[in-house]
């Protein structure tokens, strides 16, 4: 074994690991980036399954958790159709039953490797998971209510209630993408009922978009013949059509809305160290409605690449994993991994710096030390502990705790836009505790 040619990885299907013989990384808990409204992230070592565990599946949640009850649960059909219609969940499961897999991803998903650094939830990597859902096609309910012509947009709510004076939730799906035969409505996640992280009883299944869409406790349907001008559609969840310069100040009125995810992929394996040898360099891509099709990984920035192999069980919108064997020296190394879909769209080495932080898909560096016992984990220096100003827990917790504001790492003119829509949405600031707010937090949460 020479390794010093320039092809750093070797040739054919290297051992899968799986769950059974993952020694070096065993399943970690769920990372908690707001315990309440609940936002947990998965760690990369759980990217090694295809289908992810419920209990390792990412959640997200802008308020709280609706406690459904499945005796009062109703899905109403509203708007523009022949006949308004309300289903109970067995109702439903009259419909042709049907099953696909597909990935679940957050829009916001990477949003803390931008730079310069945006506000919002800071996901890393795990924001993003792969289940099979079970329910029937939107479609064929939309049939049985007969959609008049003119409509063009379906607006999709669930039972969660606003906290204080926030905007409900409230998504729009264009008509041609509710018709699709793969967009769902689903009660079944991985062959049980949908928990309620995860929107029991019913939730929408829009393969192959971000899951901003995917709106979970459904409720209520309204067809409509104009677009939607609600906050999560007008304001949130924009994106600039073209490249913009990092850091360009953009109105939501020259974004589009976000919908097709980016292809992508991640390495679940090794988790920053290995011992010296045959390495297995593993982990999953996905991508859109356009199916992964290549997986190559780099060793040496960039430069050389080589090609993955393909491994498990193809399918249109899930997880594929993807395997390569490195013979690795001892040493500090970088690998990159970055997949290519169907459609020829391929991850890129820089990512695409937008104001909300949306769709983050570069080829990530993932550092890893390659040496004969693991490196002692690095010790965790705490930040200094600084007085509150006067008003900050009353004026913020009300809605959720400071887990908020310690992910973000984000300008005092940025702080300002946050507290400015914070107090839109009702938050209590006096005037005269404003500024020492704002100190506070762009001390604190710098970038
Ligand atoms: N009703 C409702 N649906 C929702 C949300 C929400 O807050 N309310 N969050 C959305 C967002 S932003 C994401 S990323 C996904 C998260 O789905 P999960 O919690 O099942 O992973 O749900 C989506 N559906
Ligand atoms: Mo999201």
């Amino acid at each position: 074994m020479d390794l010093n040619r320039r092809d750093f990885f070797l040739a054919g299907a290297a051992a899968l690991l799986s769950r059974n013989n993952l020694t070096a990384a065993s399943s970690a808990d769920l990372i908690t980036l707001s315990p309440s409204p609940k936002d947990l992230e998965m760690p990369l070592v759980d990217f090694i399954d295809e289908i992810t565990p419920v209990e390792h599946f990412f959640v997200r949640c802008h308020t709280m958790i609706p406690e459904v009850s499945l005796s009062d649960w109703k899905l109403e059909i509203a708007g523009l159709v022949d006949r308004p219609l309300s289903f109970t969940l067995a109702d439903l499961k009259k419909f042709p039953r049907t099953e696909l897999v597909s990935v679940l991803e957050c829009a916001g998903n990477g949003r803390i490797f931008y730079k310069p650094a945006v506000a919002g939830t800071q996901w890393r990597f795990g924001s993003v998971g792969n289940a099979r859902w079970t329910g029937v096609r939107l479609k064929d309910v939309l049939e049985k209510a007969g959609v008049k012509s003119g409509a063009t947009q379906l607006l999709l709510e669930g039972a969660d209630k606003p906290l204080a004076a926030m905007p409900k939730f409230q998504r729009t799906i264009e008509i041609a993408k509710a018709m699709h035969p793969d967009t769902l409505l689903a009660w079944e996640m991985n062959g049980k009922p949908l928990t309620s992280d995860h929107g029991f009883p019913l939730r929408v299944i829009a393969p192959g978009w971000a899951s901003d869409s995917w709106v979970k406790w459904l409720t209520r349907i309204e067809l409509l013949d104009h677009d939607f001008d609600g906050f999560w559609m007008k304001t949130a969840y924009r994106h600039p059509a073209q490249h913009i310069a990092p850091g360009t100040a953009i109105d939501p009125k020259d974004m589009v809305p976000v919908t097709n995810l980016n292809v992508k992929s991640v390495i679940a394996h090794p988790a920053g160290w290995a011992a010296p040898g045959l390495v297995t360099v593993q982990g999953v891509a996905w991508s859109n409605t356009s199916p992964v099709t290549k997986v190559e990984v780099s060793a040496d920035d960039g430069r050389t690449w080589a090609a993955a192999t393909l491994t498990g069980k193809p399918t249109k919108y899930g997880f594929r994993k993807w395997t390569v064997v490195w013979p690795a020296a001892e040493g500090e190394h970088t690998l990159m991994s970055r997949a290519t879909n169907e459609a020829g769209q391929t991850q890129p080495l820089e990512p695409e710096w937008n104001p909300n932080g949306y769709l983050y898909n570069a080829a990530a560096p993932m550092p890893v030390t390659i040496s004969k016992s693991r490196p002692a984990p690095a010790s965790v220096t705490s930040e200094p502990a600084q007085p509150e100003p006067d008003g900050y827990k009353a004026s913020c917790f009300g809605c959720h705790d400071d887990h908020m504001m310690r992910q973000q790492h984000i300008t005092r003119a940025q702080w300002d836009r946050e507290v400015a829509k914070m107090t839109g949405w009702g938050a209590q600031v006096k005037p005269e505790q404003r500024d020492g707010l704002l100190d506070y937090l762009a001390a604190r949460y710098k970038p």
